[in-house]
């Protein structure tokens, strides 16, 4: 039995979306960012980051939510979420992951944790740069799906979708979130109409965004 740990909201939410997806069958233990659990001696010896999600497969911790979806999708007998013709569909699959991996969520990441690059006193200059790296992805992404969409790899729904769909979420309270681009919006809307969204927004009480 997989377990996830994880905190309503956080990097944990695609995968906790994509086992509900994949019916997949796991426990849930939530990390209290209140009292810092993970920064615990004990967490972090599962994750040493310190950071959700963690995910225990066979006693054995993994991290990064990314890696988490590839490899959930790979575990599925139908392989319903990955392209599989080993063409254009499978190299943007992968494109994607490491694309959404390395310039979209590490921009988040100064949004929300301004302070880590230098420190306090330069926050506001570091949340406007990470604004500006957010919004320039944003253009990017609305122009592939324009082009290529509904998703990410063209007609079929893979695992990079709901990794997506996430990093989407986390903007709704920004000055121009996701959805004020055209076809992101469209992106967002098909994926809100996913019954492992409702069962996700239960399972975590969530209801911003719904
Ligand atoms: N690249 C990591 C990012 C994980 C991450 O930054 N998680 C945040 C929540 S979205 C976290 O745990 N923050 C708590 C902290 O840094 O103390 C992943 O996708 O797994």
């Amino acid at each position: 039995m997989l377990t996830l740990y994880y905190s309503p909201g956080a990097a944990s939410l695609c995968v906790h979306q994509f086992l509900i997806e994949l019916g997949v069958e796991h426990r849930l233990e939530r990390v209290d960012f209140e009292t810092k659990q993970q920064k615990s001696a004990e967490y972090l010896k599962l994750n040493p980051g310190g950071v959700v999600p963690t995910l225990i497969v066979d006693g054995e911790p993994m991290v990064e939510s990314g890696a988490m979806l590839m490899w959930l999708a790979e575990q599925d007998p139908q392989a319903r979420f990955v392209p599989g013709d080993g063409g254009r569909a499978r190299r943007e699959y992968l494109q994607w992951f490491l694309l959404l991996a390395n310039a979209l969520q590490p921009p988040f990441r100064g949004w929300f944790y301004p302070q880590e690059p230098a420190g306090e006193a330069a926050s506001a200059q570091a949340k406007e740069i990470a604004r500006g790296r957010i919004e320039a992805m944003w253009d990017r992404v609305n122009a592939h799906l324009e082009q290529r969409g509904p998703y990410l790899c063209g007609a079929q729904l893979t695992a990079v979708d709901f990794f997506l769909f996430m990093l989407m979420r986390w903007s709704r309270n920004m000055p121009k979130p996701a959805t004020d681009w055209p076809y992101c919006a469209m992106f967002a809307a098909t994926m809100k109409t996913r019954p492992s969204f409702k069962t996700l927004y239960e399972r975590e009480g969530l209801s911003e965004w719904a």
